[in-house]
């Protein structure tokens, strides 16, 4: 019998704190791809904005003087030794990192995923959609997100490409709370949704504790692979970077919203799972066919611009 058997990877990092050379970062990254290949992996899903510290949470009044958190090419100098890992050992990978794009001559940033093949090509990118936090300067919060002011919304929607023999779509940390973000992938029949995150343990705007914020991140990435019959792959930076503790649970989560592989600690550390694609099929067919039992002919309320349409 045929199966579509990708065993992944999620590729948990410690922190990245501000100073470290990204050629140690890179060299972190290549050996848990290592570590990956060696288990017989097919995939290794890696963090938001891997190869730096979560800059948006420091203010930088001139947007130009952080321009050295982003890539200006990928692959680059920089990160060219993963790629020829990945090709020389027949893995693919996902990857976090803050992008500067030049288009019609206008310089954007944005915070992006890529997904590279075995082959080490770019088979597709994401460009982050739902940036949360805010564009001023709030020095009186302990730590800030100024995603809103160093990233502009992302411009590619929500691709779906066919991809180690399936459907393989993209979102970044804060889209995952969002249900549009799985939906918009489900209706183009994905299978496998990889995400990285970086999520303070607190917020310093809600009195929320470390637990319920885990059982948060993990509600909606479970609601969101139930829903859409499909695997998701949520992949945290953790540890204490900068002085601000990030939350870990990486973890692979069913088509049937179990999680069936999940990291224990808070550094550098993989935690696989064989996911077979052909577990999508049947919650598409039956539970959740969207031909046969949405309603979209009610849902208009949904495209209304922000806010109630009460
Ligand atoms: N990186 C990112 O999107 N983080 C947000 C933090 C929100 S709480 C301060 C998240 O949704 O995890």
């Amino acid at each position: 019998m045929m199966t579509r058997v990708v065993r992944i990877a999620a590729a948990q990092m410690g922190p990245v704190n501000s100073g470290e050379p990204k050629r140690v970062t890179v060299e972190r990254m290549m050996q848990l791809l290592e570590r990956a290949a060696d288990e017989g992996c097919d995939l290794a899903v890696f963090p938001e904005l891997a190869l730096t510290t979560f800059f948006p949470r420091a203010y930088l009044a001139d947007l130009v003087e952080a321009d050295g958190f982003y890539e200006h090419a990928m692959p680059n100098a920089d990160v060219q030794p993963l790629f020829d890992l990945a090709r020389g050992r027949g893995i693919g990978f996902s990857l976090g990192y803050a992008e500067i794009a030049v288009e019609n001559a206008v310089v954007h940033r944005y915070n992006t995923q890529i997904l590279v093949g075995g082959d080490g090509g770019i088979v597709s990118r994401y460009r982050k959609v739902h940036l949360p936090g805010h564009t001023d300067h709030r020095p009186a919060d302990p730590f800030q997100n100024l995603e809103k002011y160093y990233f502009e919304v992302g411009n590619l929607g929500f691709p779906v490409v066919d991809a180690f023999d399936g459907r393989v779509g993209m979102c970044i940390c804060n889209d995952r709370r969002w249900p549009e973000t799985y939906r918009m992938m489900g209706l183009k029949g994905v299978e496998l949704i990889v995400l990285g995150y970086t999520t303070p343990l607190h917020n310093p705007r809600a009195d929320q504790s470390a637990e319920l914020r885990m059982f948060q991140s993990r509600l909606c990435m479970q609601a969101g692979a139930y829903q859409n019959s499909t695997f998701v792959v949520g992949v945290a930076k953790a540890g204490r970077e900068d002085g601000v503790d990030l939350m870990g649970g990486s973890c692979i989560i069913h088509p049937d919203g179990r999680v069936i592989a999940e990291t224990g600690g808070l550094g550098d550390e993989i935690a696989v799972a064989d996911c077979d694609l052909d577990d999508c099929l049947n919650g598409k067919a039956e539970e959740f066919n969207f031909e046969r039992n949405r309603r979209p002919e009610l849902y208009q309320g949904l495209l209304a611009p922000h806010g109630s349409t009460r």
